[in-house]
């Protein structure tokens, strides 16, 4: 009897624990983060510097690029927030001495065929320095849609006004979208949505076993295979492969 009470009570706070785990909102990396660089410029998983954990995104952008040749960004999946109307906030870090804000670009599909029809970029004007800065729905200084026409959207409550009912597909947070006049390197750190951040670190060896198909449980919780990859090797580019 009292063994039976006992598991029952077991029972009782495994269903606890269980329904505190998923009562907290917050998850890690859901979609995982890309880090693209395309012409002259780079994007790099670097410890130089990091608001959150042990890693930012690294952005380089040399100076004279034009606005498709070159791109530096985080290329961020977005699956959980259906519309830009369900969006209730946004925000991510950023700090590059002297380099202009790093702009956010918005890729919404807006027939709902699932396809991109708009980009919407946010940009805060002015340079930022060597401290970490947040940067958000509400401190941006203006956005603009590209791909098929532009168009002035002044803040955030235009870009919901107007594109409340498009589909979130991706956000990227880099330079490229307005190329650049001047070299800029700029770090970025956790991208928060509603209440899922993204958190800018390199993928795991676990991660990028399983991502490439790799069978086995555990990989997950294998210790050796929780540490990023040397992100200056080309290990993980080849990881899982044969
Ligand atoms: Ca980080
Ligand atoms: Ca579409």
């Amino acid at each position: 009897m009292k063994r039976k009470i006992l598991s029952i009570l077991f029972a009782l706070v495994l269903a606890c624990s269980f329904s505190l785990m998923t009562a907290v909102p917050v998850s890690a990396n859901p979609g995982g983060i890309e880090l693209v660089a395309t012409g002259d410029s780079t994007a790099t998983w670097t410890t130089e510097e990091a608001k959150f954990g042990d890693y930012s995104a690294k952005l380089t952008m040399p100076a004279g690029t034009g606005w498709v040749n070159d791109n530096a960004e985080a290329r961020i999946a977005i699956s959980d927030v259906p519309t830009l109307s369900d969006v209730t906030g946004w925000s991510f870090w950023a700090k590059g001495l002297d380099a202009y804000y790093v702009p956010i670009e918005f890729y919404i599909d807006t027939d709902g065929d699932g396809t991109v029809d708009k980009i919407i970029v946010g940009q805060k004007m002015g340079s930022m320095t060597s401290e970490w800065v947040e940067l958000n729905q509400t401190n941006m200084s203006m956005y603009m849609t590209w791909k098929d026409g532009y168009e002035w959207l002044w803040n955030w409550s235009k870009v919901q006004s107007k594109y409340g009912d498009a589909t979130l597909l991706r956000v990227d947070i880099g330079y490229g979208s307005l190329g650049s006049n001047e070299a800029v390197t700029a770090y970025v750190d956790d991208f928060t949505l509603n209440d899922t951040t993204y958190v800018f670190e390199p993928p795991t060896k676990a991660d990028i076993l399983i991502g490439s198909g790799v069978p086995g449980k555990g990989l997950g919780e294998a210790p050796g295979l929780q540490k990023p990859f040397n992100p200056n090797s080309k290990a993980a580019d080849h990881a899982g492969k044969k």
